[in-house]
Order: structure tokens, then C-alpha cells, then sequence
């Protein structure tokens, strides 16, 4: 498609838009400055740099044998570097601890800003921001499938331990980077079958917890999140970080909270848990990704969910209290595009839920027009909303439509010769 043809199709768009009162420039002015936290861990299956061989724990799976991953943090950055000249639009990286630059192996208690220090240069040279994750899996001290809640109180210090040392790593970051970094706690603590002590371990976790955060870390560099989950694999009876535990930890500790579209049952939506929780939490952190079935961490599509989740966030304008993060892993596929369509699927979603007549849904609403509000809801789905966003990758010199598969095939072309 030319640049002439896409040009008109907007200026029709934005008339259809302007008809429903919908600003279409304004639109895209706010998904231009809206960031995603791109996660790191899509490129090389979740693995990290700390230990080749450590094989990944924690009640989380990457299946699939797709040629190409990442094996050094140079390779990782090369691969998200081709995939951020695919999506448009502002970008943050989201880095686990054991995606340290070091030329030494540092146990996770040592770890320090230095040994992310090449992560900040690259991420000033391509103005990314940075956001972080303590790293409570896929190593030894692990391995009872407890780590905070562990009764060892040398095993919970460990990772206390762990914790504190990743605060100071991304306080740097923000402090670096000049916007606050947001780190997230998940932990993989849970059983396989029916425990007889339940109370115990979330006990020792929220002790845990209220220890490892006891430090006061200035908000604009730095902020704490945790992620709640029903269940992993050997971990489906019981998770100690259940949901109704970190909801209650971050209204009366004061931290954000990550909403995981994979960690609850399979009916409920995290889009409607964001405007009960925003009462409670000024900060929440969401993951979005693709649960099939079970939280099987599938690319992000564009589907009912993610549109819904993002109408939520804009609906109630959320966007300087909600960060949106994705956490997807798909060994499947090519991992480079699996960032591109998830990433460009969730900002597809985004845009969409900016071009809402809003204002005329909810005046139906208030005024108890059910019948106003689902037909305009309805035919909202198919204004032109596309056009818009066609117009936006051009505006961003991002490739228009599918487009961007050429570049994939011809960066694993020569991504295959090297690794
Ligand atoms: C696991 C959680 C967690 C992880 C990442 C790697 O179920 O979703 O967020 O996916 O920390
Ligand atoms: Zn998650």
C-alpha cells in the first residue's frame, strides 16, 4: 500500500471517527506516549545468563524446539533490536535477574547494578526505559518448590536476600533512566497436593515479604509490585501467593499489583478485576499474555480479552496508575516475531479502546439506555479503527500490515549462519 492510499484511508477514518465524537489525532498523540514493557524472556525461552545448563523451575513451561534463540545477552539485544524497528511507538524492557551482563557468575544474593551496566548504556542509546524482576526460580535453592515461605530460614533469606540486592538494581535503572522502574515479585511457592498447613507458609511470606521491603526507595526510580497466581505445574493444589494474599499485601504495604491475565480461574477476567482493585492500589502492574486452557503464557492475540482489558485501563483513564507489561514465551515459533505480533497486538488493542465513542456509551448508560449503549458498543467494533493504526505505523516508520514478516525472514536467514 502507498503512503498516499494510507494517508487517505486515515483522513476518511477520522472523519467516521469525528462523526461519533472521537478525536482520532488525540488517539494517537496518547498510544504514542503510552509505553509497553517489553519482556526479555520471550527470546531465549525464559532461560537467562546465569547458569547455561539450569533448566527452568517454578511451575513454568516453554515448549517447542524453534532454531534461533538467544544464547548471550549481545544476541538477545540484537533480536529485540530488530523487533522494536517493528513496532511502533514508545517501548520499555522488562529484565529478570538472571539476565545479568557479567563476565563472572554471580550467585543472586551478590548481584549488583554493575553487572547490569551494558543493559542501562543500550537501553539510554535506543531511549528505552527499564523494569525489573527478582528472579525466585530455576535454581537449586529453589528446588523444594519454596522459596519465601520456605521454613528454612536460611533457604528465606537467601531470597530475601535475592530481593533486596534486586531493588538496589532497579532503583538504578530508574534513577539511570530517568523513569521509575517497576520491579515485580512472582514467586513459584506452592504444592502439588492437598497441604495440611496452609496458614504457615503465607505467614512466612508476608514476613518475608515486609523484611525484603523494608528499605524506603525513592518512587520516581523505583516500585514494588507482586503478582499473584492459582496455580503452576506441581503447584496446583496450593499457591502460597494466592490472590486474595497480594491484593491484601498491596492495599496495606502500599505496592503496586500485577494482574496476570494466565493466573486465575479460567473464566474470570483480570479486565474486570482493574476498576475493583484501582480502589484499593494506586499502582497496578498487568501482564498481558494468552492463557489456552491453563496459564500457558501464549502470544498475546487480539483477542476479546486483551481489547477488554485495555478499554478498562482508558474507559476509567488509568493510564498514569496502570504500566502495562507482557509476559508471553512461546519456543514455537520465530521468537523474534512472537514480540512483534504480541506487542503490535496489545497496542492494536490499545488504540482501539482510545477511538471508543466513550462519552456516548456512557451517556446511554446513565441515562439506562441498554439498548443505545449495546448497539453503539457493537458498532463501535467495526469503525474504522484499522486505518487508523495503518497510518500510525507510517507515521513511526514501522512496516504497514504484515509487511513486517519480510524483515523476520530475512533477519533468521542470517541469524541461522550464527547460531
Ligand atoms: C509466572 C509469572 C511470572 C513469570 C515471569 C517470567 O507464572 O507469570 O510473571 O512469567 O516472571
Ligand atoms: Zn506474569
Amino acid at each position: 500500500m502507498s503512503n498516499e492510499h494510507i494517508t487517505t484511508a486515515y483522513q476518511n477514518a477520522k472523519q467516521v471517527f469525528a462523526r461519533y465524537g472521537v478525536d482520532t489525532e488525540q488517539a494517537l498523540a496518547e498510544l504514542k506516549t503510552t509505553p509497553i514493557s517489553i519482556h526479555c524472556w520471550q527470546g531465549d525461552d525464559v532461560r537467562g545468563f546465569e547458569s547455561p545448563d539450569v533448566a527452568l523451575s517454578g511451575g513454568i513451561q516453554t515448549t517447542g524446539n524453534y532454531p534461533g534463540a538467544a544464547s548471550t545477552p549481545a544476541e538477545l539485544r540484537a533480536d529485540m533490536e530488530k523487533a522494536f524497528s517493528l513496532i511502533p511507538g514508545k517501548k520499555r524492557v522488562n529484565l529478570h535477574a538472571i539476565y545479568l551482563d557479567s563476565d563472572e557468575h554471580v550467585e543472586r544474593d551478590q548481584i549488583k547494578p554493575e553487572h547490569f551496566a551494558r543493559w542501562v548504556e543500550w537501553a539510554k542509546q535506543h531511549d528505552l526505559g527499564l523494569d525489573f524482576n527478582p528472579t525466585l526460580f530455576s535454581h537449586p535453592k529453589a528446588d523444594d518448590g519454596l522459596t519465601l515461605s520456605h521454613p528454612s530460614e536460611e533457604v528465606r533469606q537467601f531470597w530475601v536476600e535475592h530481593v533486596k540486592a534486586s531493588r538496589k538494581v532497579s532503583e538504578y535503572f530508574g534513577r539511570e533512566l530517568g523513569s521509575p522502574s517497576v520491579m515485580n515479585i512472582w514467586i513459584p511457592d506452592g504444592m502439588k497436593d492437598m497441604p495440611v498447613d496452609r496458614l504457615a507458609p503465607r505467614q512466612r511470606l508476608l514476613d518475608a515479604l515486609d523484611d525484603a521491603l523494608a528499605e524506603k526507595i525513592d518512587p520516581a526510580y523505583h516500585k514494588d509490585a507482586v503478582e499473584s497466581k492459582l496455580f503452576g505445574i506441581g503447584a496446583e493444589a496450593y499457591t502460597v501467593g494466592s490472590n486474595e494474599f497480594y491484593l491484601a499485601y498491596a492495599s496495606t504495604r502500599n505496592t503496586a499489583l500485577c494482574l496476570d491475565a494466565g493466573h486465575f480461574h479460567p473464566t474470570e477476567m483480570i479486565s474486570d478485576k482493574i476498576s475493583a482493585c484501582s480502589l484499593y492500589v494506586q499502582d497496578l502492574l498487568l501482564h498481558v499474555t494468552r492463557p489456552v486452557r491453563w496459564d500457558s503464557d501464549h502470544v498475546v492475540s487480539f483477542d476479546d480479552e486483551t481489547q477488554a482489558i485495555m478499554r478498562e485501563i482508558v474507559r476509567n483513564q488509568l493510564q498514569d496508575r496502570v504500566s502495562i507489561g507482557l509476559d508471553f514465551f512461546d519456543a514455537s515459533i520465530n521468537r523474534v516475531a512472537a514480540w512483534v505480533i504480541g506487542t503490535r497486538n496489545a497496542q492494536k488493542a490499545l488504540l482501539k479502546a482510545l477511538l471508543e465513542p466513550t462519552a456516548q456509551l456512557k451517556a446511554a448508560e446513565a441515562e439506562f439506555d441498554f439498548t443505545t449503549r449495546l448497539g453503539l458498543m457493537e458498532e463501535a467494533h467495526s469503525l474504522p479503527w484499522a486505518a487508523v493504526w495503518d497510518y500510525y505505523c507510517a507515521q513511526n516508520q514501522v512496516p504497514v500490515g504484515f509487511d513486517w514478516m519480510k524483515d523476520i525472514k530475512d533477519y533468521e536467514a542470517t541469524i541461522n549462519e550464527t547460531r
